[in-house]
């Protein structure tokens, strides 16, 4: 766990062991104090080198403690080990190779000098993890780098580069060659050397003009972009403890506030997130392939047919992944503008060539399209594909809601299509929805989740229904905060509920970024509106069931969002993103309400936050009942990564299961009460059965999901 060994006669090497990141558990810590005080107490070592085994310093505190308090508590805490290495009367160098993150970044700071590999990465991401840096990292690290600096990396998290560390004077040396092999040789260079100004703990924290409106000024920051998450105040609070008080009283704050944010709900969502993004690696099929016994063939050369916004983020997105891609565009002046835009983005050519013939896609090993949303345009592309294309090649179609299996059966070759489902932008978004329809071979699956992780992407494999995962729960959010404007409520409203409880836009102002057009179009073509629809329709009702029809008025009075300048709010120019309210959308929303007869009540946040939230989670239920994601932590991975919600709040099922189910049953069973014609809100069977089973806790859940069909 701590592999302790002298060398060159003097040095000893101490060298973490907890594959695969060396994290910090209970019995590397318990090591780590023994090879601490051996070394101490050892007259033959006259100086020390910390490293970490197999090329990786330490990826911080085992996060898989944090939910057992047991594992926690046995073996010393981290605040201890560091004093003692601190305390050392002999040179103590940190070997930082690979990464130093958390609490291995905060090891590194107790030692007296960091040496570096040019490839080692630092940081304190446990802001993302809902903490703050809780052995000492952050009244350390103000004290090296200055309280600006410093206060940055703890409160993004942010991963900081060796070139940039030493710049900032984090790493006080950076090597290409072996870096345990040079911190040996330095430490020894500063044997019996005096270290009192090497200790972090012992310096003041580099003085600072207009402290207190500096910290005032980094508080509104940090909440402005906190989204009401906790950890990001507390680092701001512990930072400024840091450049205001003693360091040991320093300590005290920081121990105070992490402990208040350990046990914080939003602490236990943020590390559920952490597993859940790794977890979805770990896919299922329906044939009973999984991805541990599943080979992929590796993806070298892509295709991207059609250079919209999409087309031109997804071929971004897979050059910077090392493939080599033709894009095509059959239309030559979209062409030519694609081309300058990718090279933008790319800032050069990035091993991507362009062509008009979608012959240029013959030699592709993955094919990508990403034409207009339109089903018959898009049949017609992958009839064309099965023929040009190469035997092994796969074919991808980026659609975000229609059949994948209509798409197989224009080929020759079902097994080797299937769904990207890629969110704008797409070089950008860590989410990747991988679609495999009914024939989809396991293979096929496997090839494009490797590739999604080339990407960085965090892809979840799910299976074939309109809308997918992701757009299949949004269709009852959105429908129910339809029906909120109609009760009385306004899009300001509405979007304050939402954009407090965390999310970056509200759905009115996220509907008007997108553009109400698209769904129009997507109603029209259901048959839901247009010219379809007979005169005699009621026009709040289809197939029985309640029907808005605002955003089918909007669009036909031309506002279609921030493209058009107008939408569910006014902006200054079309193409402006200063969302302002309209009074129009006033007068507009009261006549409509008087022309059906509906009478405008009082709603407050909470009604806004039931109704759209719990509708959205009883779909996932039925996502799951259905078969279409393999778990709750892979809707909750697609919710987070490709839908804005916010990651202290763990996911949309989570969430479910923080607030309680048997609450959340109720709340459905209530409004569906109220709204009978609303079948959103009818709480799902796979809901019922749960709460009847007492609400397990979520890893359980599959269990009661279990005997129902999977399409995974
Ligand atoms: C902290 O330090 C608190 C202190 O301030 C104070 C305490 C008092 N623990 O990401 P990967 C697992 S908070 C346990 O796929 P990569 C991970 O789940 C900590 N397990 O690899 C996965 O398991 P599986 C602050 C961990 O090469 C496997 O390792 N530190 C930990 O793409 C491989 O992970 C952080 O926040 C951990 N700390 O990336 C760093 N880390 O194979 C968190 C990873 O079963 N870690 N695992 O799915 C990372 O950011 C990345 O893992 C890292 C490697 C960049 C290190």
């Amino acid at each position: 766990m701590a592999q302790y060994r002298i060398v060159s006669g003097s040095v000893a090497v101490i060298s973490i062991q907890n594959p695969p990141v060396n994290a910090l558990s209970a019995a590397v810590r318990k090591g780590l104090l023994l090879s601490v005080r051996a070394a101490a107490s050892d007259p033959l070592v006259r100086s020390v080198v910390i490293s970490g085994h197999n090329g990786q310093f330490c990826g911080g505190a085992d996060i898989k403690e944090f939910g057992n308090v047991s594992h926690l508590e046995s073996g010393p805490h981290l605040v201890e080990i560091f004093e003692s290495v601190e305390a050392l009367a002999k040179p103590v160098v940190a070997a930082i190779e690979g990464f130093a993150l958390g609490g291995g970044l905060e090891l590194a700071l107790a030692c007296h000098y960091r040496f570096g590999h040019s490839e080692a990465r630092v940081g304190l991401p446990e802001v993302s993890l809902g903490l703050l840096p809780g052995a000492g990292g952050s009244q350390r690290l103000p004290r090296l780098l200055g309280v600006r600096a410093a206060l940055d990396m703890i409160v993004t998290g942010r991963h900081v580069a060796a070139g940039e560390a030493l710049n900032l004077g984090l790493l006080d040396r950076v090597t290409d060659g072996n870096t345990v092999d040079t911190a040996v040789r330095f430490a020894q260079s500063v044997e019996g050397k005096p270290l009192d100004d090497r200790r972090l703990g012992n310096r003041p924290c580099p003085p600072l003009e207009n402290i207190d409106a500096f910290f005032e000024e980094a508080l509104i920051h940090a909440r402005g972009r906190a989204r009401g998450a906790a950890a990001p105040l507390a680092c701001v609070q512990a930072v400024r403890g840091a450049a205001t008080l003693p360091f040991l009283k320093g300590m005290e704050l920081e121990k105070r506030l992490m402990e208040t944010l350990m046990t914080s709900g939003q602490a236990q969502a943020s590390r559920y997130c952490f597993f859940t993004e790794r977890g979805a690696a770990r896919w299922t099929t329906p044939t009973g392939a999984r991805w541990d016994t599943c080979r992929a063939r590796p993806i070298s050369t892509a295709a991207v047919i059609g250079l919209g916004t999409m087309g031109r983020g997804i071929t971004v997105a897979l050059a910077r992944a090392g493939l080599s891609v033709v894009a095509v565009e059959t239309q030559e002046h979209q062409l030519d503008e694609a081309q300058r835009a990718v090279s933008r983005m790319l800032k050069g050519g990035g091993g991507v060539s362009y062509s008009a013939d979608l012959q240029a896609a013959a030699g592709a090993d993955l094919v990508v399209e990403a034409v207009f949303e339109d089903i018959a345009v898009k049949e017609e592309i992958f009839k064309q594909l099965s023929s040009v294309c190469k035997p092994g090649a796969l074919l991808a179609s980026n659609t975000s809601s229609l059949d994948i299996d209509r798409l197989a059966s224009c080929t020759l070759r079902p097994e080797q299509v299937l769904g990207m489902h890629f969110f704008a932008p797409a070089h950008v978004m860590r989410l990747l929805e991988v679609v495999s329809g009914p024939r989809t071979s396991p293979q096929t699956v496997a090839a494009v989740m490797q590739l999604g992780r080339r990407m960085g992407k965090v892809s979840v494999a799910v299976g074939n229904c309109p809308g997918f995962v992701g757009n299949r729960m949004l269709k009852p959010y959105l429908e129910q905060a339809y029906f909120l404007l109609e009760e009385g409520a306004s899009p300001e409203l509405v979007d304050a509920a939402l954009e407090e409880f965390g999310f970056p836009m509200g759905v009115f102002k996220m509907s008007d970024l997108s553009g109400l057009d698209i769904g129009w179009r997507v109603r029209k073509e259901e048959g839901l509106t247009g010219p379809g629809v007979t005169a005699d329709q009621p026009m709040r009702t289809r197939h029985g069931r309640r029907y808005s029809p605002l955003g089918d008025l909007m669009c036909e009075e031309g506002r279609y969002g921030q493209k058009t300048g107008r939408g569910w709010y006014l902006y200054d120019r079309p193409g402006g993103r200063v969302a302002r309210s309209d009074p129009w959308l006033r007068s507009f929303l009261e006549e409509y309400r008087a022309r059906h007869g509906l009478l405008a009540r009082r709603i407050d946040q909470q009604e806004v936050l039931e109704r759209c939230l719990y509708a959205l989670i009883n779909e996932g239920f039925r996502v799951l009942e259905d078969g279409v994601a393999a778990s709750p932590q892979n809707i909750d991975a697609i919710y987070v990564f490709g839908y804005g919600w916010p990651k202290h709040r763990g996911g949309p099922m989570f969430y479910a299961a923080q607030v309680g189910l048997a609450r959340v049953l109720e709340g459905l069973e209530k409004y569906h009460k109220a709204h009978p014609d609303s079948p959103h809100l009818q709480p799902c069977s796979l809901l019922r059965r749960l709460v009847a089973r007492g609400s397990p806790p979520i890893h359980k859940w599959s269990e009661v999901v279990k005997g129902h069909r999977s399409q995974l």
